[in-house]
């Protein structure tokens, strides 16, 4: 029963985790990065191959801007991964340095919301049904513009992109505390993504990237509460010790990452409704690993969560017994799903450690030998 909930599991990989990245200070080359799409779907193919449980990829536009779109999801098909979530990208480009969908020039508002646009065309050429919007847009200095203003002028764009979805299609809005905004930023908060998703519909849901809060946030309580309001729409999967350090999702606190796989289950939110999207940067690691070692962290967060004995946890609380609740959490959670996960991905025709194999396979000495020469891909900020 765990086990083929756990089969089933789908973690999608970011392009953008297989490029070049870093901090402002310093973006570190590594051996072997991919030069373009194409070779960025290769390497999350191979996550693919050891985990058996990462078969989309999401897009980043126009990071992965390509001449045919409907031939990068053939190579796609291919390689034995699909073309996951669309990523727009209205933070990079020098009109938007006062915002974007909310920029007081209503042609920057314009520019942007065509990009948006085109990104849902991108979607139907690749057969994505996932747009994903997160907008850097924001104030540095109070006085800086109307905060109202901006809220009708970012409200006017979601109507825009929503009408332009088409069947089966959806956006997600993801909301950030702050940066590159220091002062206000226009969608800070769930609280904002949730009240424009509401207004506009079911096909416009609530992206939580589990680092885009002040630190102590309950991000399990949020994922609760818009669960049961069904707008969660999925997760940015990363971790972080300060801010958004985009680090290995489960490397910070696994603890917390059980906790959230736990309220995902209860609140009936683990299946395809609920996209579970890795969103980090391997700025010191090796990237194809660091890839597989993350989708590893949320499969035995997730082993953790589903083995939670959910009949002894309800009736310890209806009795009210508050350290029998906790120990049924605890238990679970300290239990090694280590050899549960080994026994699964063996019945899965796959190694039982993805890690070991994949730095076996000869994959990584391939690419540093195989992709000498042109321009590595990388964020480019
Ligand atoms: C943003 C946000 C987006 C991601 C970019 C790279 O902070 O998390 O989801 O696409 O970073
Ligand atoms: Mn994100």
């Amino acid at each position: 029963m765990v086990k083929d909930l756990l089969r089933r599991q789908h973690i999608e990989t970011p392009s953008w985790a297989y490029g070049n990245s870093g901090t402002r200070f310093k973006v570190f080359a590594q051996q072997g990065v991919p030069r373009d799409p194409y070779e960025k779907l290769a390497d999350a193919a191979q996550v693919h191959a050891f985990t058996g449980i990462a078969p989309t990829v999401a897009l980043h536009i126009p990071w992965d801007r390509v001449d045919s779109y409907e031939d990068l999801a053939r190579h796609a098909r291919a390689l034995g991964v699909g073309i996951g979530a669309i990523n727009s990208n209205v933070f990079q480009d020098d009109d938007y340095k006062l915002g974007s969908v909310t920029h007081p020039d209503q042609a920057v508002r314009r520019k942007a919301l065509d990009h948006l646009l085109h990104c849902v065309d991108i979607m139907d050429a690749t057969g994505s049904a996932t747009l994903k919007l997160w907008f850097s847009d924001g104030t540095n200095y109070p006085g800086q513009d109307d905060i109202r203003a901006r809220q009708d002028r970012l409200a006017f764009a979601l109507e825009r992109v929503y009408e332009r979805l088409g069947e089966g299609q959806r956006f997600l809005l993801e909301y950030k505390l702050f940066e590159p905004a220091f002062y206000v930023t226009d969608v800070p908060d769930w609280g904002t993504a949730y009240a424009h998703c509401l207004r506009l519909g079911d096909k416009a849901q609530v992206v939580v990237d589990t680092g885009h809060h002040a630190p102590g946030t309950n991000i399990e309580f949020i994922v609760a509460f818009l669960l049961r309001e069904g707008k969660l729409g999925g997760f940015d999967f990363n971790s972080r010790f300060y801010a958004d350090d985009d680090l290995m999702v489960g490397a910070a606190d696994p603890f917390q990452l059980f906790r959230i796989m736990f309220e995902v289950i209860c609140g009936g939110g683990y299946g395809p409704q609920v996209a579970f999207m890795l969103d980090q940067c391997h700025n010191i690691e090796p990237k194809i690993p660091g890839q597989i070692r993350s989708v590893m962290n949320v499969q035995e967060a997730t082993a953790k969560a589903l083995l939670v004995d959910r009949d002894a946890l309800a009736a310890a609380q209806r009795e009210g017994d508050v350290l029998g609740a906790n120990a049924v959490l605890m238990d679970a959670y300290n239990t090694d799903v280590r050899p549960l996960l080994g026994e699964l991905r063996a019945e899965m025709g796959l190694d039982p450690d993805p890690m070991a194999a994949y730095a076996r396979s000869g994959y990584f000495e391939k690419i540093a030998a195989e992709r000498a020469g042109g321009t590595q891909s990388g964020w480019g900020a």
